[in-house]
C-alpha cells in the first residue's frame, strides 16, 4: 500500500547511511528501556499522549516547533507514556523528534511507526524508545513473532495493534501483553470508536488493552474507559489543544 512503499524506501536509505552494527553499538550505549506495564496496570485510566504533526486524513494538525516541550507538558499533566510518530512522509515525524522527546522526559516513550523490519526496532532502541508499535495488519504471523522476539531481547515493550477481530486473535496468539485496538480503519481512514467496544471482548484476561484514535475530549476517554480500556492513546485532540498539560489532566479525569 502507499504508506508502506514510502516507509520501505526511506528505510533502505537509512540502512545505507547507518549500518546495523553501528545501531547495535549505539543501542548498547543507551540506558535500558523502561517497563510501561506497571503504570498501565495501576488503577484508573492511563494516557499515552502523542506527538503528531500531520495525518494522512487531515494534513497539518499543529505547528510543533519544540516536540520536547510538548512532551514535557504531556508528562506534567500525568501522561503515563509519550508516543512519538517517526514516519516522515504522511505524519511529518522523524527520529530527531524521538531523540528530542527522549532527552526531555522520564516516562516511557513509544516509537510510533510502520515497523516491518528488525532494523527499525534496533533504531527505536538506539534512539531511546521503550516501546514500539507493531501493526498486525502489516505483518504475517512469522514476522510478528520474530519482531516480538527481538523486542523482548531489546527490552522494548511491543504495542501490538489490531483493527479486526481476527487481528486481535492473532495479536493474542503471538503473546501480546499490550494490545491496542485502533478505532481508525487505515484503508478508509474512518474513525468509529465502537470498534473498540466490539473487539475488546476478544482480548484475553490479564492483557493490557489500549484504545487508539478518535478521542475528541474527556467524554470520549470516559467512554473508552467504560468499555474496559486500561490505556487510551490520543494525538490530534492533544496537539490541537492550546494547553496540553491541562488537556491530559482532564482526560485522566
Ligand atoms: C492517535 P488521534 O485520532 O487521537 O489523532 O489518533 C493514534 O491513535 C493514531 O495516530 C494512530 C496511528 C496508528 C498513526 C494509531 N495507530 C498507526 C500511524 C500508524
Amino acid at each position: 500500500d502507499g504508506i508502506l512503499a514510502g516507509v520501505r524506501e526511506d528505510l533502505e536509505q537509512r540502512k545505507r547511511a547507518t549500518p546495523l552494527a553501528e545501531l547495535r553499538s549505539r543501542a548498547a550505549d543507551t540506558a535500558p528501556a523502561l517497563d510501561p506495564l506497571p503504570a498501565f496496570r495501576a488503577p484508573g485510566v492511563s494516557i499515552i499522549a502523542e506527538v503528531k504533526r500531520k495525518s494522512p486524513s487531515k494534513g497539518a494538525l499543529a505547528d510543533i516547533p519544540d516536540p520536547a516541550s510538548l512532551a514535557a507538558q504531556y508528562a506534567a499533566g500525568g501522561a503515563a507514556a509519550i508516543s512519538v510518530l517517526t514516519e516522515s512522509r504522511r505524519f511529518g515525524g522523524s527520529l530527531t523528534d524521538l531523540d528530542a522527546v527522549r532527552a526531555r522526559v522520564d516516562v516511557p516513550v513509544l516509537r510510533k511507526d510502520f515497523i516491518v523490519d528488525p532494523y527499525q526496532l534496533w533504531e527505536a532502541r538506539a534512539h531511546g524508545a521503550d516501546l514500539a508499535l507493531l501493526m498486525v495488519v502489516s505483518l504475517d504471523d512469522g514476522r510478528l513473532t520474530d519482531l516480538m522476539g527481538l523486542c523482548k531481547e531489546l527490552g522494548l515493550t511491543p504495542l501490538v495493534e489490531a483493527h479486526t477481530a481476527d487481528e486481535v486473535r492473532r495479536a493474542a496468539a503471538a503473546g501480546a501483553e499490550l494490545l491496542g485496538i485502533n478505532a481508525r480503519d487505515l484503508t478508509t481512514l474512518d474513525v468509529d470508536r465502537t470498534v473498540f467496544a466490539d473487539l475488546v471482548t476478544g482480548i484475553p484476561e490479564g492483557t493490557v488493552s489500549v484504545a487508539e484514535s478518535g478521542v475528541t475530549g474527556p467524554k470520549d476517554v470516559a467512554e473508552y474507559r467504560g468499555w474496559g480500556a486500561d490505556v487510551v492513546l490520543a494525538g490530534e485532540a492533544l496537539v490541537r489543544s492550546g494547553d496540553p498539560r491541562s488537556a491530559v489532566r482532564e482526560f485522566i479525569g
